[in-house]
């Protein structure tokens, strides 16, 4: 597969908080560092996204007295699933894994930042109406073609894949550069949905 000068690689969480020994570790998840690595060597445009919580946040089951991690309570966004407390803002879990190594992105796009709403999304905010910018950013430039690899499939790289198509780009997630959360069957469900919104669901060898 042809990689188009329109095109831009979105790496997705690849936090020590997503990795293990993390607060919030998605099992293997430092297994992919040395494939979106590769990756983005045959991508002129790089965009990082980065979790980036303040303490306290409203996707943090010890924000909620009487809650646990992984419980869903509804906010007035919707549900919510409750999260351990991660990727709290300039502390060592928010940091990229220490073996990312992307000297050419020029892009990185915080997310999570409102305390009062969570944004799995790099593009839109879990209330589905305030935009990061990233969508502007990337016409702006010309791009059309958003290729995604990161963490968590079945969240962040998934309801960016989702929302890119919304905002009018070719998406596709590379399978073997992302790893999964999977509770309660989400992974199955996110594949579905993905192919649903017509997400090309691809590997890194289609593209190496
Ligand atoms: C994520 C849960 C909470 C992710 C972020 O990066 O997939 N998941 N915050
Ligand atoms: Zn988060």
């Amino acid at each position: 597969m042809q990689i188009s000068p329109r095109s831009a690689l979105l790496v997705i969480d690849v936090q020590n908080d997503f990795t293990p020994g993390g607060q919030l570790a998605v099992p293997e998840g430092d297994q992919i560092v040395p494939l979106i690595n590769r990756l983005a060597g045959l991508f002129k445009q790089v965009i990082i996204a980065q979790d980036w919580h303040p303490a306290g946040h409203a996707s943090f089951a010890s924000s909620h007295p009487g809650r646990k991690p992984y419980d869903v309570i509804e906010l007035p966004y919707g549900p919510q699933t409750l999260w351990p407390d991660h990727c709290v803002r300039a502390t060592p879990g928010a940091e990229f894994h220490p073996e990312l190594d992307l000297p050419h992105a020029q892009l990185v796009i915080r997310k999570g930042c409102n305390p009062d709403i969570d944004s799995y999304s790099a593009f839109l905010e879990a209330d589905r109406t305030t935009v990061t910018g990233l969508a502007g950013y990337l016409k702006e430039r010309g791009i059309d073609t958003v290729y995604m690899v990161g963490l968590a499939l079945d969240f962040c790289v998934m309801f960016s894949a989702l929302d890119a198509r919304t905002a009018g780009f070719n998406a596709f997630v590379v399978l073997d550069a992302c790893r999964a959360i999977d509770l309660q069957g989400s992974l199955a469900a996110a594949t579905e949905r993905m192919q649903l919104a017509g997400v090309g669901l691809i590997q890194s060898s289609d593209l190496i």
